[in-house]
């Protein structure tokens, strides 16, 4: 397969099919810093590429992973279609509910299915569990969930429109996938700003969703919390509350204290799903039949997006309206595949 963009998550996902992962090599790679390219063909012997377009044209490439940023994911996604090619895209698909529309139209009209958006909690343990437990009805229908997304801190280039696109779209998409409801309205409310933070991110900030079906749902999202990076999910039902267990860590006693270690970073917080989410794609990819979050999931991610943006600078509820969802995504798209 071939990468497009070999920055941070290019870099670690190229280290993980090459050290970790099985059924497929990396045989090409390109990014418009030659120097990111040259660093990530060392990780696995592999050949560089001018430009994305050589690269996904290419007949020795059988499928393609794009870890750009996401305002550079539309041309590349655009160009692996016309060539039929799976793909692996990294989240979000796009920034605008528009350019993922042009995606979702482009798929369609060659009527198969090639894209997978990197949406991998839906690859973790912890939040697979939670969902088995809503869907087995145990706790009866549910009402009402509390998120929490943290991080440590961010750099100065994070703005607040990033706590939406970059941070909470994870939230957006699996809650969506846990409730198997869509959303009717969101609203973004803001809180004092913490000292941490610097000019041009609000944070923290509760982003509150509102499902079809009723369920409401609040997400903190604080990317200058201190601590660590703390990812929380609790689901409250008509008989009970689910929660998400925290990863696994030992207790220590000591100082009067009762301590656990919090992880620092999100790569090694999800690291297994990372590995889950890529081996699945993977498979399916050599099966030529894609199963994982599609590009129907990433369009409807983005409509949800680009709602909050609006009301985070105008602070009104914003209705979510989404186009007529086409009948290739119909079967199959509550899969986590
Ligand atoms: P990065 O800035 O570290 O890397 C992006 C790379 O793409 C850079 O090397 C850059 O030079 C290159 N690039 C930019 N435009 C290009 C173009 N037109 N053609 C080829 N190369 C180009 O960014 P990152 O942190 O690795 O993030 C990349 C993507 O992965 C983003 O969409 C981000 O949201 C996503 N991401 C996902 C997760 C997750 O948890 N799933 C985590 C981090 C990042
Ligand atoms: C980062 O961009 C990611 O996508 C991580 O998964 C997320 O949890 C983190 O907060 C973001 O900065």
């Amino acid at each position: 397969m071939g990468v497009v963009g070999c920055g941070a998550i290019g870099c670690t996902h190229i280290d993980r099919i090459t050290r970790k992962l099985s059924g497929a090599i990396v045989v090409g790679v390109t990014d418009v810093v030659v120097k990111a390219a040259q660093t990530a063909a060392l990780i696995c012997n592999a050949k560089i590429y001018k430009t994305a377009n050589r690269l996904i044209g290419d007949s020795e490439i059988d499928a393609v992973i794009i870890t750009t940023p996401h305002f550079a994911h539309k041309e590349p996604l655009l160009a692996v279609i016309a060539e039929r090619k799976p793909v692996f895209c990294e989240k979000p698909l796009t920034a605008t509910a528009e350019d993922c529309m042009e995606i979702v139209k482009a798929e369609t009209s060659v009527g198969k299915k090639l894209i997978q958006v990197g949406f991998m909690r839906r690859y973790d343990q912890g939040y697979r569990q939670l969902k088995k437990v809503i869907d087995s009805g145990e706790l009866g229908a549910p009402l009402i969930s509390h998120c929490a997304h943290r991080n440590p801190q961010v750099n100065e280039k994070y703005e607040t429109m990033m706590s939406v696109n970059d941070v909470a779209i994870h939230e957006i998409d699996c809650m969506r996938w846990i409730l198997g409801d869509d959303y009717e309205s969101v609203q973004v409310i803001k809180p004092r700003s913490t000292v941490h933070t610097h000019q041009g991110l609000v944070d923290p900030q509760i982003m509150l969703l509102r499902t079809k079906g009723g369920v409401c749902i609040d997400i903190e999202v604080f990317l200058n919390c201190q601590f660590g990076y703390d990812i929380k999910c609790e689901v409250v039902c008509e008989n009970g509350t689910v929660r998400m267990a925290d990863p696994i860590s030992p207790h220590i006693r000591k100082g009067g204290m009762n301590m656990t270690a919090l992880e620092t970073n999100w790569g090694n917080r999800f690291v297994d799903a990372y590995d889950i989410e890529l081996q699945e794609w993977i498979d399916s990819a050599r099966k030529d039949k894609s199963r994982g979050p599609s590009s129907w999931d990433g369009y409807v991610a983005a409509v949800t997006s680009n709602a909050l943006i609006r009301s985070q600078m105008t602070g009104s509820v914003e209705a979510i309206s989404l186009d007529m969802m086409p009948a290739l995504y119909k079967v199959g798209n509550q899969d986590r595949g």
